[in-house]
């Protein structure tokens, strides 16, 4: 397998509702489209899903274009593949940049999916659902009132786990309102590293509210702090942006810092560390879930293959494509039903390209 051409296509979706988070409010998420083209004249999709600020990890989507294009994209170029499990390793020269990484790789199994004709799914190590429970990850609503109506339409859509970004000054008002309006809710909070150790009194008041877990209270580069927080700690602990690598999957169970990972490909490097930290989960009885990035329809299908494996219980951020976008830049865009998604079994991930929604959204094509 050889790639010949790569179209790279920047864009731009404006969400329906802005997302407020601990860092920041996103209006728009911008995002890249890779179009690999091998010498059959295969095609295979990837998304590069880092945000415009490095304010969640330390990647940001201009930096991670450019260490793809300028560094990834060459050692790609001149390799013949005969296998996607290969880019992984192709690129470890390479230090860091996972999610620029990753959109390369989880593109060339794409490809290969299709060019062999089979539904990428089914290249995963685990058999799979062919409907995947979905959870949703809710934005900082400040108005009570507003926050519970926007659960409950969420609730009645179907979906049946809710997360809550929280921070200093918007956390246990709003789990307590919560709480007391959806008791049975399966309900978590995701802090995006606002707070500090010196905060593990306050943050132990949230053991009073049954919650699923806590998702990254403390810093990207922390382990310490987190083990000494999940030890005062009944609820469990997740980490998020900590999770670069199998290494430090390894690192956060070996120092118990956390009972849970947010698993995201595109902060791993691709779909190859991926199934090598699902593995280790397993075995390790370590709670794993599929989170997200906001993503377009084809990191979405990519997500949904992965999060229909047997061993990924527990509902990941996969919410419909109308959860966050007006359109999407897939031909059939993902719906909810029963608070499940269908899992596409076409060729490859399964979905096609718009390209009538590409190009009203287009702010930049490059072919490489
Ligand atoms: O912290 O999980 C996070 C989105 C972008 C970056 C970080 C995070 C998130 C989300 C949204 O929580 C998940 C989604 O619905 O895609
Ligand atoms: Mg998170």
């Amino acid at each position: 397998m050889q790639i010949k051409q790569i179209d790279w296509y920047q864009l731009a979706l404006p969400l329906k509702a802005p997302f407020k988070t601990s860092y920041g409010e996103l209006k728009e998420k911008a995002f890249d489209l890779i179009v690999l083209t091998d010498e059959l004249g295969t095609q295979g999709y990837g998304e590069l899903v880092t945000l415009a600020t490095p304010e969640y990890t330390y990647e940001s989507l201009a930096s991670s274009r450019l260490i793809a294009q300028q560094f990834l994209v060459p050692l790609l170029k001149k390799t013949t593949l005969s296998h996607p499990s290969e880019v992984y390793e192709l690129f470890s020269s390479i230090k860091g940049n996972e999610m620029a990484k990753a959109c390369l790789e989880t593109a060339v199994w794409d490809l290969y999916a299709r060019r062999t004709n089979q539904n990428l799914g089914t290249l995963m190590p685990e058999a799979l659902h062919n409907e995947v429970a979905v959870g949703v990850s809710i934005g900082i609503i400040e108005d009570m009132t507003q926050l519970v109506q926007t659960v409950a339409n969420f609730i009645a859509e179907g979906y049946t786990r809710v997360k809550l970004k929280i921070k200093p000054g918007y956390d246990m008002i709003p789990v307590k309102t919560l709480r007391q309006h959806f008791p049975d809710l399966k309900l978590m909070v995701d802090a995006n590293s606002a707070y500090s150790l010196s905060d593990s009194q306050h943050l132990k008041q949230l053991d009073a509210y049954q919650l699923e877990m806590i998702e990254q209270p403390f810093a990207d580069n922390d382990f310490l702090d987190h083990a000494t927080l999940q030890q005062e700690l009944a609820t469990t602990i997740c980490l998020d942006e900590n999770i670069k690598s199998l290494k430090d999957v390894e690192l956060s169970h070996q120092l118990h810092s956390c009972r849970a990972i947010n698993l995201k490909i595109p902060r791993v490097g691709g779909l190859m560390e991926a199934f090598k930290i699902l593995d280790y989960c397993r075995k390790h009885d370590l709670l794993v879930w599929l989170g997200g990035m906001y993503e377009s329809g084809v990191g979405r299908a990519l997500n949904l293959q992965f999060a229909a494996q047997m061993s990924l219980t527990f509902p990941g951020d996969i919410s419909a494509s109308d959860r966050y976008f007006y359109e999407d830049v897939i031909t059939q865009p993902f719906k909810i039903s029963n608070g499940k998604i269908l899992r596409p079994t076409a060729a490859g991930s399964g979905v096609q390209l718009n390209h009538e929604v590409i190009t009203r959204h287009l702010i930049d094509h490059q072919c490489l």
